[in-house]
């Protein structure tokens, strides 16, 4: 498959990347660049080859944004028959984890995109914001929403009300980061963490994802029940029989993800 707005890469074993490329719109994402992020995705989910996903822009900028000279004569009708929301909402039913590598501006759109994968790596340079509010909007794809589930709502409110910007080691601080690394490493570091991901049992890595994603969505009793669920579900796996016998005989499991 061929793509206009992204590059595809397989940098590590079970490593599926992603880079958005436009570089000379700062990688503004049109539709035509999340249709193109969308079907790489789904694409790698559905490839036995692929444990985990990073996707990643350039060491200057991940994305500043949905792009605004496609939408700013947009009424509200041309939205909704765009399927703005339907192209953002396909990223939540990717099974597989997904990490952004964070470099540079992470703004709007951006941000959102960020905040919507399972883990963010980011580089000194990073810089998170949701301006939207100078456009005389507000975020859109799930800035009010996970910002505040994740670093609370004195600072979201500031965020989003008053184009508050974090430094990558205020995200780290504020919870929004899972680390930090020099610029010059954060591609690596990623393509790192997912390479570890990837090699761990493909089936635990999965429900372990959507348990802890249904913590953001339930009541505590539901989810200990959800996570419950999953927990027994897994022993009927080879993978959990392979897991406790290799601990037992003190060697390493072969994970074959049934
Ligand atoms: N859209 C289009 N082009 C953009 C852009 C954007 N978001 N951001 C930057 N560019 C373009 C600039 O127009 C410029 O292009 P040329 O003029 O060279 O052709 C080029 O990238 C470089 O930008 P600057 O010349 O401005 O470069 P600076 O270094 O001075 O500044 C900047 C970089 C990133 C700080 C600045 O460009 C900036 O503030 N950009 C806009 C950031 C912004 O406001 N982002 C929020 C956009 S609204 C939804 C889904 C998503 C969304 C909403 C709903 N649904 C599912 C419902 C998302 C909305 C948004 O993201």
């Amino acid at each position: 498959m061929t793509y206009e707005t992204i590059i595809v890469e397989q940098p590590a074993d079970g490593v599926g990347l992603v880079q958005l490329n436009r570089p000379r719109a700062f990688n503004a994402l049109t539709g035509a660049l999340m249709d193109e992020l969308m079907t790489a995705l789904e694409s790698m989910d559905a490839d036995d080859t692929i444990r985990c996903m990073v996707i990643t822009g350039s060491s200057k900028v991940f994305a500043a944004g949905a792009d605004i000279g496609e939408m700013a004569q947009a009424a509200p009708a041309d939205l909704i028959h765009m399927d703005f929301i339907a192209r953002w909402e396909r990223l939540r039913g990717i099974h597989k984890p997904v990490i952004a590598a964070v470099a540079g501006y992470a703004l709007g759109g951006g941000c959102e995109l960020a905040l919507a994968c399972d883990m963010i790596v980011a580089a000194e340079n990073a810089v998170f914001g949701q301006p939207e509010i100078n456009l005389g909007v507000i975020p859109g794809a799930g800035g009010t929403q996970r910002l505040a589930r994740t670093i609370g709502k004195a600072l979201t409110m500031e965020m989003v009300l008053n184009d508050r910007r974090l430094s990558a080691a205020e995200a780290e601080r504020f919870g929004l980061v899972n680390r930090v690394v020099p610029t010059e490493d954060y591609r690596d570091a990623a393509v790192k963490l997912a390479a570890e991901i990837a090699a761990r049992a493909p089936l635990a890595v999965r429900l372990a994802k959507d348990a802890v994603n249904m913590a953001l969505e339930t009541t505590l009793s539901a989810g200990l029940a959800y996570e419950r669920n999953h927990f027994y579900g897994l022993f009927s796996t080879h993978d959990q029989k392979e897991g406790m016998a290799a601990f037992l005989e003190k060697r390493d499991p072969d994970w074959q993800g049934r």
